[in-house]
């Protein structure tokens, strides 16, 4: 149970097909939409601004583990239009809008043909408007269920087959038909219709703002290893990097700058290649207090590419849910393991 997905759309390189940018992990299907990034939807950090091309078309992330038939897909969403095209895909259903706003989620392929609707939304979201939207699904071919929520509230429920087949793996995205804009922001997926909804959260971003005396990794420019990484918008052009297994570098980063009621969890998503031949593998590592705790041990390409996300829902330092004090004292950073 717990947090399977976790995108704030913040610190994507600034040109969306580069290294770096969106599309290397929502990867594009169909005739995709352009990807491109405004001002969050909360007025901080920015948002995933999605460009229609065709309504067919959309942008697809994997999860990083299999997370079953039962899963809860959250996230802020705002449009510039609707008409009848393809909103979101969550494992094999798929959600679209009339021109009057109404979602109609459906059991089949994203496209806007030939789909059966199981579910009409009992309100309108209306254009230029943001909307957090939670969709509840047990994804199967019989004795499923889907509930949708908007601000919180139900907008409808189905039970039934919801899907052509078992499990729920990614997430799809789309912009509609061309010219139309549509923007994603504070997007998180549950692993467990058993977990309690978060509801409306905000997913924010911590950029390194200092060294720490675990500093084995080396700047490519200057003497300060958080100088390389600490980009607003993610870029290559500057980094670390590490010859030896065991070589650890870990950060400080930059404080909330505010008090959360509560945290669901930390997520760290790694941009990297390998520039050699032979096994080169490595993890992400967050030190709370004096406990580390390690994330997945995941080989590097030859290309720059993201790692999959290691989540941590909760402090090492304590094992109950991270605090907002806990989060401003933490270090973090990467480890060449092999
Ligand atoms: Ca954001
Ligand atoms: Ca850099
Ligand atoms: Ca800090």
């Amino acid at each position: 149970m717990g947090l399977a997905l976790i995108d704030g759309f913040d610190d994507y390189a600034s040109s969306a097909g580069g290294e770096g940018g969106s599309d290397a992990v929502w990867v594009g299907f169909g005739s995709p939409p352009a990807s491109t990034y405004i001002t969050g939807l909360l007025g901080s950090g920015r948002a995933l601004n999605l460009v229609g091309a065709n309504n067919t078309g959309g942008r697809s992330r994997n999860f990083a583990q299999a997370i079953g038939d039962g899963a809860i897909l959250s996230f802020r969403f705002k449009a510039s239009q609707f008409g009848q095209f393809a909103l979101f895909g969550f494992g094999g259903i798929f959600a679209k809008t009339n021109s009057g706003g109404q979602i109609q989620i459906c059991r089949g392929g994203f496209d806007t043909n030939n789909n059966t609707v199981i579910l009409y939304s009992s309100g309108n979201l209306a254009i230029n408007t943001p909307y957090f939207i939670e969709v509840k699904l047990v994804g199967k071919t019989s004795g499923g269920s889907l509930e949708l929520f908007v601000d919180g509230n139900s907008w409808g429920t189905f039970s039934g087959q919801t899907q052509t087949f078992n499990g729920i793996s990614s997430v799809q995205l789309g912009a509609g038909q061309s010219g139309q804009t549509w923007a994603y922001d504070d997007l998180y997926v549950l692993n467990d219709v058993a977990d309690v909804r978060l509801g409306d959260m905000k997913v924010v971003t911590l950029l390194a703002n200092a060294d720490t005396a675990d500093a084995d990794w080396t700047p490519s420019t200057g003497t300060d290893g958080y100088a390389v990484i600490d980009d607003d918008q993610a870029n290559t052009s500057d980094y670390l990097s590490a010859s030896n297994a065991g070589d650890l570098s870990l950060f400080d980063f930059a404080n909330l700058g505010f008090s959360p009621a509560t945290v669901a969890g930390i997520a760290i998503e790694t941009l990297g290649k390998k520039s050699d031949a032979g096994t080169t593998t490595i993890r992400n590592v967050v030190k709370s207090g004096s406990a580390i705790a390690n994330g997945t041990t995941r080989s590097v390409g030859t290309a720059f590419g993201y790692q999959a996300q290691d989540i941590f829902p909760t402090d090492p330092n304590t094992s109950a849910a991270w605090t907002g004090a806990a989060i401003d004292a933490l270090k973090a950073g990467i480890e060449r393991v092999a």
